[in-house]
């Protein structure tokens, strides 16, 4: 097959929020293009996340797109945080209102990507063995879209169903009233455990490591809510662009450390912000929460006493406190989950003291007991950041491949471009503000640069962009001087690639700040695009 369909102006792989508005983007600029996506519809993270109590945990108007004025009009949002099937409707709306489904392929794997030097095309091979032929490529794979599996053995003999979080049923998973075991304690097994815990006859929770979680104090949006958001809503999307996590919190900067505050204030300043239902609005509190242990500890310390206050067996409030250090792993932000520990039905299973040995036909047994199942959740996470651009065969100048080229970890310009894979993108690819930020923002404003970046291109009359290895050599390092100004490096987590065995421990998002790093951004491309090499 190689019709002017498989010859577009640009091939896109991933129809999820980057790809969808990618898509509408080139269009604009009067560039053609395909996008390809795996999953046998649209809308990313957001379609595939289809498990019990699947939320946004950043606000439904922050989480949304600010491209578009009539869309932003036409669409209301029930709830403070959306549900994963509004959201999933939200998209599914987008792409309609857009006419976008006509460019885009589902059911369609892309398992190659080729750079063809002699004539500077990219190749792009699918699952169905069709190739799409192009002038640029860009990743608009996800951050978050390879579902990690445990090594337990045996999980393939047991009778009843086992289901990854991200990989849950389209029509459902039957639970009510069954015993069913979740394994992991991150943020998705923080959302569905509660929705989880009221249906089930008895829900065992396999822990290793505790996470912190704020409460969500989710709620109908009201009208007021909306009317105020319209009313400044320029202003307000101007201040999301330019904050450092891509969301407004509404409180001022930090000025001071908390270890300089008195502490019966800081515990009234805490106590605030815990009811205000915020991902950052803890850890934003000081100046210092997330660069200085002692500091840390302030938060750290009144998260877990609210722990211990919330969950009535001491025992169990131990087991749920973490001992390092606050938002070095995701926060999570939930409704219930503490007090579902409360309920009769649930119990929690320490498998770093008892250790989860395998699967059986009838549940999971640990060094110490088995504990019977007729489920099995299994919300392990993700291979994040770089595992869905491993998965693809990705090869550029001299066939020299991608995998190869990141043995030691990401090396990317900007989280945008790496040197030796001209003309190819990424979209919050690693090195970006990316997972520490509000991805709807930073998706916008990583599209919006690709684009304006292609349309500059054909301006000059130019055919090829490429990061050179100083910038990439400098950026990196960039990243990791940042990173290492603060508490995150000293933590095992998924931002580290600490998740996956065997992977090299390389701190992957931009710590710079949302804000900043756009101006940065934008100043690249106004110098011309200083730190990658353009030829025609
Ligand atoms: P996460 O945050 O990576 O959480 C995965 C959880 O699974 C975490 O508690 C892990 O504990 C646990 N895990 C992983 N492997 C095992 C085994 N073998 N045994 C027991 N427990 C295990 O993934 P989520 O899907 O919850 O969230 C991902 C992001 O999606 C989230 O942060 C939001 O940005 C959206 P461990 O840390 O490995 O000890």
């Amino acid at each position: 097959m190689d019709g002017p369909a498989d010859r577009p102006d640009v091939v896109v792989v991933g129809a999820g929020p980057a790809g969808l508005y990618l898509l509408h983007r080139l269009r604009r600029l009067g560039l053609t293009a395909v996008v390809l996506e795996a999953a046998d519809d649209l809308g990313g993270t957001w379609y595939r996340n289809r498990y019990p109590g699947a939320r946004c945990d950043v606000e439904s108007l922050q989480y949304s797109y600010s491209f578009s004025a009539d869309l932003e009009r036409e669409w209301d949002w029930s709830e403070r945080f959306a549900g994963q099937p509004e959201i999933l409707r939200y998209l599914r709306q987008v792409a309609d209102r857009f006419d976008l489904r006509r460019d885009i392929r589902l059911g369609t794997r892309v398992v190659a990507a080729h750079y063809d030097e002699a004539v500077r095309v990219w190749r792009v091979r699918t699952s169905h063995g069709t190739t799409v032929s192009a002038r640029y490529c860009v990743l608009a794979t996800g951050c978050l879209s390879v579902p990690r599996w445990p090594r337990i053995p045996g999980l393939d003999g047991f009778r009843g169903p086992v289901h990854h979080t991200a990989e849950w049923p389209p029509d459902g998973v039957e639970v009510a009233g069954r015993r069913i075991g979740v394994i992991g304690t991150g943020s998705s097994a923080v959302q569905a455990v509660p929705v989880l815990a009221e249906q089930a006859g008895r829900l065992s929770v396999f822990q290793r490591t505790p996470a912190y979680s704020v409460p969500a104090h989710n709620r109908p949006l009201s009208a007021a809510e909306r009317h105020r958001f319209t009313a400044r809503h320029d202003e307000f999307r101007r201040q999301q662009r330019l904050s450092s996590s891509g969301m407004v919190t509404g409180y001022p900067p930090a000025t001071r450390s908390a270890l300089d505050v008195d502490p019966d204030e800081r515990a009234g300043t805490f106590e605030q912000r815990w009811r205000s239902g915020s991902l950052m609005a803890l850890m934003t509190a000081y100046t210092d929460l997330m660069t200085d242990r002692p500091a840390n500890d302030t938060v750290a310390g009144f998260v877990r006493s609210k722990i211990h206050r919330t969950v009535r067996d001491p025992g169990v409030a131990r087991l749920l406190c973490p001992d390092y250090p606050f938002g070095t792993r995701r926060i999570c932000l939930d409704t219930g989950y503490y007090t579902a520990f409360n309920r009769p039905n649930v119990q929690l299973v320490d498998v770093r003291a008892d250790p989860l040995v395998r699967a059986t036909a009838h549940g999971l047994r640990t060094a110490n007991r088995e504990y019977r199942l007729d489920v099995i959740v299994v919300a392990t996470g993700f291979d994040a950041m770089t595992g869905a651009l491993a998965s693809i065969d990705l090869r550029g100048r001299g066939g020299r491949s991608l995998r190869d080229e990141w043995a030691a970890g990401p090396r990317t310009y900007l989280g945008l471009a790496m040197a030796g894979f001209p003309n190819l993108f990424t979209v919050t690819g690693p090195g970006s503000p990316s997972v520490l930020s509000n991805m709807l923002v930073s998706i916008e404003q990583h599209v919006e640069w690709i684009a304006d970046c292609l349309d500059a291109l054909r301006r000059r009359g130019l055919t090829t962009i490429e990061a050179t290895r100083p910038a990439v050599d400098d950026w990196v390092g960039q990243v990791d001087a940042v990173a290492r100004g603060t508490l995150y490096p000293t933590v095992d987590s998924w931002y580290r690639g600490a998740n996956v065995p065997g992977r090299p421990r390389v701190f992957m998002p931009y710590l710079g700040g949302v804000g900043g790093y756009r101006k940065m951004c934008d100043e690249i491309a106004a110098a011309g695009y200083r730190g990658f090499a353009l030829s025609a």
